[in-house]
């Protein structure tokens, strides 16, 4: 419940405004109502119209992305990028390619991301953009074509000191190397920070591919820690089976967990003796193919149709990584009644407001996926570090930062929450912690 009049008036603007914008709507409701005793502190934003400035992206781009398919017949997509807040940094985020994406998506996750970036410690702005392209069976040259079409219109809008795009669902180093390379060759420089993400060979950061996996696991691990618990012996289940799912699920078993199942849009995978990531990471690297194809290949493991239904497999510890409110109260109410005692999120807002409030009402740990999945855009901005000083670093150097970022994430979140007097509440301490310091660099810089 939101009390304070000037965040309920904003709230009302928006919702007015933008009616149609549902995903939107849910991450300003939910930012808000952690935002409320910061709002009541300080009386002189509303004067500023700090809080109306802040819902509004600073620019969002919108474009038709034709493409011509193997057969020779040309599509039509919408591409966007939205601009959101540019205060402590150059705009910075990813781009997601899904049938799903529309302007609310967009918006929700250029949102989500100016807190997350914030909370990194790093001077970056936030944004994301994508488009309702579908890469699922799409041929090599298909996906090359509309990546460089893509770049064609974007390229305009971005640059290391203006946004920095990367990947996100659907969005892997192929599609990074293709925007990279079209990107490169219309504007006949080589701007390594335009783009992070980047293959190896050509400026990209060893442990980039890693980083957002490893990271919400380093920050789940602070917060064990905090609570007097560990991974060590916990079964663990991780949703999705892309980037963010596999090497979340990689630092699990090596902390200790066991992860025992995983899924895809279609379905998910048990496996009582702990998902082997080798059989996966060969069917959804290699192969990109379904994650069925495992129970057919790895004995004692079943398949079960219906992603949500992931959420019935009793376990101690849930990480939802894989898409926005992929977990709803009724799954939540599932993943409670099996005993589970935390659900650490990896995605970006994977449980919906419904399965929030059944999960913190039920007394179990719970971590925003804006504070535990940050690492990744962290590790965008020391590949963007490391394209400036025209150096790279080890992997080990690149993954102490991360994990060192990750605990001063936990520091500014609990500090913040303690300040609110609910020590230990990370997604109080992550909405304040983040909002704090990009409201005090948009009141230092005037109405603009
Ligand atoms: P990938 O494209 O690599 O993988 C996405 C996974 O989620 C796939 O297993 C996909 O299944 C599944 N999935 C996608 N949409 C849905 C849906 N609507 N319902 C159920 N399952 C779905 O993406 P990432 O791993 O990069 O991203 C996963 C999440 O992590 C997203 O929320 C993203 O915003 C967030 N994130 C990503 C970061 C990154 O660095 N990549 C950084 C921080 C957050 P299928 O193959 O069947 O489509
Ligand atoms: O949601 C996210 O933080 C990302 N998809 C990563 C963004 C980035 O710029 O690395």
């Amino acid at each position: 419940m939101i009390t304070n009049e000037y965040l309920n008036r904003v709230l009302a603007d928006v919702k007015q405004r933008d009616p149609n914008q549902p995903e939107f709507l849910q991450a300003v409701e939910e930012v808000f109502e952690s935002l409320q005793l910061v709002v009541d502190k300080h009386p002189e934003w509303e004067k500023a119209g700090l809080i109306e400035r802040f819902v509004e992206p600073e620019r969002m781009v919108m474009f038709r992305v034709p493409w011509v398919d193997d057969n020779g017949v040309t599509h039509v997509n919408r591409g966007y990028r939205v601009q959101f807040n540019s205060a402590i940094g150059p705009y910075k985020g990813g781009l997601r390619f899904h049938p799903s994406v529309n302007l609310s998506v967009i918006k929700f996750l250029g949102f989500e991301q100016i807190l997350k970036n914030s909370l990194t410690t790093l001077p970056m702005g936030g944004g994301k953009g994508g488009s309702d392209f579908d890469p699922k069976g799409k041929s090599d040259a298909e996906i090359m074509r509309f990546c460089q079409s893509f770049m064609t219109e974007l390229y305009r809008h971005i640059g290391q000191f203006t946004d920095t795009p990367a990947g996100d669902i659907g969005v892997g180093a192929r599609e990074v190397g293709y925007m990279f390379g079209q990107y490169k060759k219309i504007v006949d420089r080589f701007d390594g920070g335009v783009i992070t993400g980047k293959g190896l060979t050509y400026g990209g950061s060893l442990a980039r591919t890693e980083a957002t996996g490893y990271g919400i696991c380093y920050f789940s691990d602070e917060v064990l820690k905090y609570n007097g618990k560990s991974f060590e012996g916990q079964d663990v289940i991780v949703s999705g089976s892309g980037n963010v799912a596999q090497y979340c699920a990689q630092k699990v078993f090596q902390l200790g967990g066991k992860v025992i199942a995983m899924s895809d849009s279609k379905g998910y995978i048990y496996d009582p003796n702990g998902i082997n990531l080798d059989v996966l990471f060969d069917i959804k690297q290699n192969r990109r193919a379904r994650i069925s194809v495992y129970a057919d290949e790895v004995a004692g493991a079943k398949y079960v149709e219906g992603c949500a239904n992931i959420w019935e497999v009793p376990c101690n510890i849930a990480m939802p990584c894989a898409s926005q409110n992929e977990m709803d109260e009724e799954g939540a109410k599932k993943v409670i009644a099996n005993g589970a005692f935390a659900v650490f999120e990896g995605a970006n807002m994977p449980l919906t407001p419904g399965a929030i409030n059944a999960v913190r009402g039920a007394g179990l740990l719970y971590t925003p996926g804006k504070a535990s999945n940050a690492g990744g855009v962290a590790t965008s901005g020391l590949e963007m570090s490391q394209n400036s000083i025209r150096m790279s670093w080890s992997f080990e150097e690149v993954d102490e930062k991360l994990h060192n970022i990750m605990k001063s994430i936990f520091q500014a979140c609990l500090k913040a929450s303690i300040e609110c007097g609910h020590p230990g509440d990370m997604m109080l301490g992550a909405n304040v912690a983040g909002f704090l310091k990009v409201a005090e660099a948009m009141m230092a810089q005037g109405v603009v």
